[in-house]
C-alpha cells in the first residue's frame, strides 16, 4: 500500500483513500496506489462495492504536471482507468474541491459519481494547452453529449456539482459528510444490483447532431490566435462521435503527444507554475504575520484613482476616495458608477451587486477621514514633489501601521519615503490602467518597506483579484523600464523607414494584442509628449532619434481623439495607415540626415522585443526582479505579450540565448548602448549555452 493511497474495508465495501497534499494530483505513486487498491478490493470477494475518494482539501486535481516531459513511471493514468472500468463491482468517485483533467477521468471511469455541493469538476488542459488525454474528449461526450462537451472542454472552466449533476456527470449530491454519502450510496447500489455502468460504452447518436455543427464551431476559434489546442480537442470530439470507443482514443492519444511536446503548451505549463511562483519572496517566509486591511483610503479619484478604489468595493473593502475638489470629487465617483452601470449592462452584475459595490465607496474631501485606515494608496499627479508633499501629510495623520503606499509608475519610491518617519510602511502597489480591469500589480519593495508590510500587499493582491510581482526600485521598474526600450526600437525604426502599419503588423501576428504605435494613439500621443515634456529626466530622448509622436502632437496629430495619430480613423474608430504620417517622417528623416531604408519583419521583431529582452536581464543582474519568471507574469498580464509565447525571457529561451546575445550585440555596435546596454547576464548565459531557466546557475 503507498502512502499516497491507501485501501481498507467497512463493511462490503471497500475505500480507496488518495493522500497526496497539495492536491492529490496523479503522480505515480498515487496511480499506483489507486491501481493496487483497486485490484486488492476486487479480488476481495467479502467486498461489494469500492469508493474512490481523497484527503484533504480536493477530489484529485489532475495529471502531475511536474511530470510532464519526464520519463513515465509506474502504471499509466489509462491502466489505472481500465482497472477501474473492468473492476467486477461497482466503484463510485466520492467528489469534493475539484476534480480537474485527469481527477474527473478518473471518475468518469469509475460506475458512479457522487459530488458535495460545493464541488467543482472540470477539463481545464485547454489552458495548459493540452486536450483531455485520459479519455475526458471520448467520456465526457457519451454522458452529455458532444455538443456540450465540446464547449466544456474547448471552454476548460470548472462546473459546479448542482450543474454536474443535471448533466449527469455526478450521479448524486450528497450533502453532509461525502464519506457516509458515498457508503450509503454504494449501500443502495448494491442493495438494488445496480449495474456496472461504463461510460464507453454508452453510444452517442450522430444524428442528434445540428448539420454543420464541427464546420460551425470551428469558425468560432479563430479568435483564439497561438492555440492549437482547440482544433485538435474539435478533432476529438468528431472521433468520439464517428469512431469506436478505441479508436477516439487514439485520435486522442495523437492529440495530446502533439499538443504535449508543443511549445505553446510548454509556455502554458512554465506560465501555470510562473503565476505561483510570484508569489514567493526568497527572504520573506510564507508565514509573515500580516497586517489587516480591513478598510482603505485612495487619493485621487481619477482614472487610476478610480479604478483602483473600484477594486477594494469589488472585495467588500469600505474605500474613502479622498479628491482635493468637489468637482474632481463627483466627476471621479460618476466615472466609478458609470463603469459598475456598464458592467451591469453587460450583465456581469446586478443592480443590487453594483448598489452594495457603490455603498463601500466614500467621497471625502478632507484627510481627518482617513486617519483611521489600515492602507492608503495615494495616486495623484507623477510628481515628485507633489508625492512628497503628500507623504509628508499621510505621516502626519495616518495611524500607526497603515500601510502608506504610492501608485507610481516610474518615482523613486525611496525618496518618497524617506520624507516619513516611517518609511518601513512605505511601498509601491503600481496598478495597471484601467486598474478595476487588469490582473497585474506591481509590488514596489523600498530599500527600507518592512516584510510584514510587503507579504500583507502580496497578499492584499490576491485578495482584490491581482496578481502581485515583487520589484525594486529603478526608473519605470519591471515592466515600464522594459517596454521602454521596446517603444524607443519601435520609434527608432520609423526614422529609419519602416512604416507604422508593418511595425505594428509584425508585432501583432507576433501575438501582441495591439502594436505599440496603435497602442499610442489609443492612449493619446498628447499624454507621453506632456510626460515628457514636463518630467524630461524620466523620459531621457535619444537626440539622435527624437521621438515621432511629438513631431506629430506639434501638427495636432493626437491620435484616435483627434481621428488622427500614426493613422488616421474613420468614425468607426478604425486604424487606417496615412500616407501624410509616412510623408512627415520622411521629411524629418531627410532633415535630420537619417537615411531611410527596407526593414525586414526579422528587424522589427529582434529590435522590440529583444531590446525588452536585454533590458529584462539588466534587472534580473541589479535585483530589480527577483526571477525571470516575474518578468514574463509582469508581460502577459500587464501589456499582453502571447502567453502561449510564455513570455519574454522563456520566449528568448525558445529563440536560444545565443542567437538572442548574438542578435543584442549586433545592434549595441548600430546603434550605441542607450537602448542596448550590455547585460552580462545575457552574455554569460549565451557562452554558457544555457538559458534564463537556468539564470542561477551563472549569477
Ligand atoms: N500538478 C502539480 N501540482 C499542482 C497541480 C497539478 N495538476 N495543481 C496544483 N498544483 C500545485 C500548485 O503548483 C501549488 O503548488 C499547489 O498545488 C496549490 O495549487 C491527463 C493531462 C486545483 C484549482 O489544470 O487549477 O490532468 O505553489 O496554488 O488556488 O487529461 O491548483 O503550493 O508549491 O493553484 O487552491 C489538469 C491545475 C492537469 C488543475 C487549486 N488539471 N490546478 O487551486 O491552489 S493536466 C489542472 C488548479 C491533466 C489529463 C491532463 C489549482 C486548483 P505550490 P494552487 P488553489
Amino acid at each position: 500500500m503507498s502512502v499516497a493511497a491507501r485501501w481498507e474495508k467497512q463493511g462490503d465495501i471497500g475505500i480507496i483513500t488518495v493522500d497526496s497534499p497539495p492536491v492529490n494530483a496523479l503522480s505515480a505513486p498515487v496511480r499506483q496506489g489507486i491501481f493496487d487498491g483497486v485490484k486488492a478490493l476486487d479480488a476481495d470477494a467479502e467486498v461489494k462495492a469500492i469508493i474512490l475518494i481523497c484527503d484533504g482539501r480536493t477530489f484529485i486535481a489532475g495529471a502531475d504536471i511536474t511530470e510532464f516531459g519526464k520519463p513515465p513511471k509506474g502504471p499509466d493514468l489509462r491502466s489505472v482507468q481500465e482497472t477501474m472500468e473492468n473492476a467486477s463491482k461497482p466503484i463510485i468517485a466520492a467528489i469534493h474541491g475539484t476534480a480537474l483533467g485527469g481527477g474527473l477521468e478518473t471518475a468518469l471511469a469509475a460506475h458512479y459519481r457522487v459530488a458535495v455541493p460545493s464541488a467543482q469538476v472540470g477539463l481545464p488542459e485547454v489552458k495548459l494547452g493540452l486536450l483531455p488525454g485520459a479519455g475526458g474528449t471520448q467520456r465526457l461526450p457519451r454522458l452529455i453529449g458532444p455538443e456540450r462537451a465540446l464547449k466544456v472542454i474547448v471552454d476548460g472552466n470548472p462546473i459546479k456539482a448542482p450543474e454536474a449533476r443535471k448533466l449527469e456527470i455526478i450521479d448524486a449530491v450528497v450533502d453532509g459528510d461525502l464519506r457516509e454519502g458515498a457508503l450509503d450510496f454504494a449501500r443502495k447500489l448494491i442493495d438494488r444490483g445496480a449495474p456496472l455502468r461504463k461510460v464507453r460504452d454508452i453510444q452517442i447518436d450522430a444524428s442528434s447532431l445540428p448539420e454543420n455543427f464541427f464546420a460551425d464551431f470551428r469558425k468560432g476559434l479563430n479568435k483564439l490566435r497561438g492555440f492549437p489546442a482547440p482544433e485538435k480537442i474539435v478533432q476529438t470530439i468528431e472521433a468520439a462521435v464517428n469512431l469506436p470507443f478505441d479508436e477516439g482514443m487514439k485520435v486522442e492519444r495523437a492529440g495530446i503527444t502533439e499538443l504535449m511536446a508543443s511549445t505553446e503548451s510548454k509556455a502554458l505549463r512554465y506560465m501555470f507554475f510562473a503565476e505561483r511562483e510570484v508569489a514567493k519572496i526568497p527572504d520573506v517566509p510564507r508565514d509573515t504575520p500580516l497586517r489587516k486591511i480591513e478598510t482603505a483610503a485612495v487619493l485621487g479619484a481619477g482614472t487610476m484613482g478610480g479604478g483602483i478604489a473600484m477594486n477594494f468595493a469589488n472585495a467588500g473593502i469600505p474605500v474613502t476616495v479622498i479628491e482635493a475638489t468637489q468637482e474632481a470629487l463627483d466627476r471621479g465617483m460618476k466615472i466609478i458608477e458609470q463603469n459598475y452601470r456598464n458592467t451591469q449592462a453587460k450583465g456581469r452584475l446586478t443592480a443590487g451587486q453594483v448598489d452594495t459595490r457603490l455603498s463601500l465607496i466614500t467621497p471625502s474631501l478632507s484627510y481627518d477621514d482617513i486617519a483611521g485606515v489600515d492602507i492608503v494608496i495615494e495616486a495623484i499627479f507623477e510628481n515628485m514633489e507633489i508625492k512628497k508633499e503628500v507623504f509628508r501629510k499621510l505621516d502626519s495623520i495616518c495611524k500607526p501601521g497603515c500601510i502608506l503606499a504610492s501608485n507610481t509608475s516610474y518615482l523613486d519610491l525611496n525618496e518618497i519615503a524617506s520624507v516619513t518617519g516611517r518609511p518601513e510602511d512605505v511601498i509601491g502597489l503600481h496598478f495597471f490602467s484601467p486598474a478595476n480591469v487588469m490582473r497585474l500589480l506591481e509590488v514596489v519593495r523600498g530599500a527600507k518597506t518592512g516584510k510584514d508590510v510587503l507579504a500583507t500587499c502580496m497578499a492584499l493582491a490576491k485578495t482584490i483579484g491581482k496578481i502581485g510581482v515583487v520589484a525594486g526600485v529603478c526608473h519605470g521598474f519591471i515592466g515600464n523600464r522594459m517596454i521602454a526600450r521596446y517603444g524607443g526600437e519601435a520609434n527608432k525604426m520609423l526614422w529609419e523607414g519602416a512604416t507604422p502599419h508593418q511595425i505594428d503588423s509584425v508585432l501583432y501576428d507576433f501575438g501582441m494584442p495591439m502594436g505599440p504605435l496603435q497602442m499610442g494613439d489609443l492612449a493619446g500621443l498628447d499624454v507621453g509628449a506632456r510626460a515628457r515634456s514636463e518630467f524630461p529626466d524620466m523620459f531621457p530622448i535619444d537626440p539622435k532619434f527624437p521621438v515621432i509622436a511629438d513631431i506629430l502632437v506639434a501638427k495636432g496629430r493626437h491620435g484616435q481623439k483627434t481621428k488622427a495619430g500614426y493613422y488616421k480613423y474613420g468614425d468607426d474608430r478604425k486604424a487606417m495607415p496615412d500616407p501624410e504620417v509616412e510623408a512627415i517622417i520622411a521629411a524629418a528623416a531627410r532633415e535630420r540626415g537619417i537615411e531611410q531604408r527596407e526593414i525586414s519583419n526579422e528587424e522589427i521583431i529582434e529590435r522590440c522585443i529583444y531590446a525588452a529582452i536585454n533590458e529584462g536581464a539588466r534587472e534580473l543582474e541589479e535585483g530589480i526582479a527577483l526571477r525571470p519568471c516575474d518578468i514574463d507574469i509582469i508581460w502577459i498580464n500587464g501589456y499582453g505579450f502571447p502567453s502561449y509565447r510564455g513570455g519574454p525571457m522563456f520566449y528568448a529561451d525558445t529563440v536560444g540565448v545565443d542567437k538572442v546575445h548574438a542578435a543584442v550585440e549586433k545592434y549595441r555596435q548600430l546603434y550605441g548602448d542607450r537602448s542596448w546596454k550590455h547585460s552580462w547576464l545575457l552574455e554569460k548565459l549565451a557562452r554558457a549555452g544555457k538559458g534564463f531557466a537556468d539564470w542561477k546557475d551563472v549569477m
